[in-house]
């Protein structure tokens, strides 16, 4: 065998491998920002419920993958997932990329389904983009049935937890604020700490285009205060305020998925809502 037909055999071995895991590309998924990156998604499966996501970013303009992330509420690269009926919440942290710029986060899903899997980042000097991936897991045989989602309720839970929500001032395209109360039985909470050093996080999708918002609630009182990923470094005991204020800007009106992630008694919590966001009169 000559050197050509060994890199031949070389070639088709590994091209047949790549072949196995073709990675899934991403689409953009931060509406009203520029998009500055691509990113590849490879999934190994670990377990029935559980993956091994490998995700690399590419820089578009240069075309060269991206190594170095600043962090963002103490993280380099926040994951979060919905199935496609907004029924389940999933978030994770992908810790410190390889050397090659590729970060590994395992995920476990609560049931099979197609999820919409968010790799949030803020590669070095290109400040926050958000890309989604289409990720199947398990039979889809098994997946629920279209949940109903009932709109612009006032109060979900989350085990004792509850959140009081007022989202009625909430318009698309610009800044406005929601505020919420966190019970606990019933009471405003009083064991609340800080969750990725703010007191409470609201992630939206827009259940039409997927469009992704990411915002941080601050305590009620405190200002223009406390709504950097700085104010909390060492100190995790801090407590939250039960009563918090939060400003986001969904980009467009329409329905939107909405999960506040809060730390109550030492646990994240994560309650759910659906919003209708209209337009801006
Ligand atoms: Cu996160």
């Amino acid at each position: 065998m000559n050197i050509k037909q060994m890199l031949l055999i070389g070639a088709t071995v590994s091209g047949s491998a790549a072949l196995a895991q073709t990675p899934l590309k991403s689409v953009f998924a931060l509406p009203g920002v520029h998009e500055k990156v691509s990113a590849e998604l490879v999934v190994r499966e670990s377990g029935p419920l559980t993956r091994e996501l490998l995700i690399a970013f590419t820089d578009k303009a240069t075309g060269r993958p991206i190594t170095e992330f600043e962090e963002e509420l103490t993280q380099q690269l926040h994951v979060l997932a919905t199935d496609s009926d907004f029924t389940s919440f999933v978030h994770e942290h992908g810790g410190k990329p390889g050397p090659d710029g590729r970060f590994s986060v395992v995920m476990r899903f609560p049931k099979p389904g197609t999820y919409h899997v968010y790799a949030d980042a803020m590669p070095k000097g290109l400040g926050q983009q958000v890309v989604r991936f289409e990720v199947p897991v398990g039979s889809s045989a098994f997946a629920a049935a279209p949940a109903h989602m009932s709109a612009n309720a006032v109060s979900a839970a989350d085990g004792p937890y509850s959140v009081k929500l007022d989202a009625s001032a909430l318009r698309a395209g610009r800044e406005s604020m929601m505020t919420l109360t966190v019970l606990k039985n019933g009471k405003p909470a009083t064991d609340l700490g800080l969750y990725l050093g703010v007191p409470a996080h609201a992630v939206f999708v827009n259940t039409a285009d997927l469009g992704y918002v990411h915002a941080h609630a601050m305590a009620a009182d405190s200002g223009k205060s406390g709504h950097g990923a700085h104010a909390s470094h060492g100190a995790p005991t801090a407590a939250a305020s039960a009563k918090m204020m939060l400003h986001a800007t969904p980009p467009r009106a329409g329905r939107y998925a909405l999960w506040i992630q809060f730390k109550g008694g030492n646990q994240v919590r994560t309650v759910p809502f659906v919003v209708d966001v209209p337009a801006a009169p």
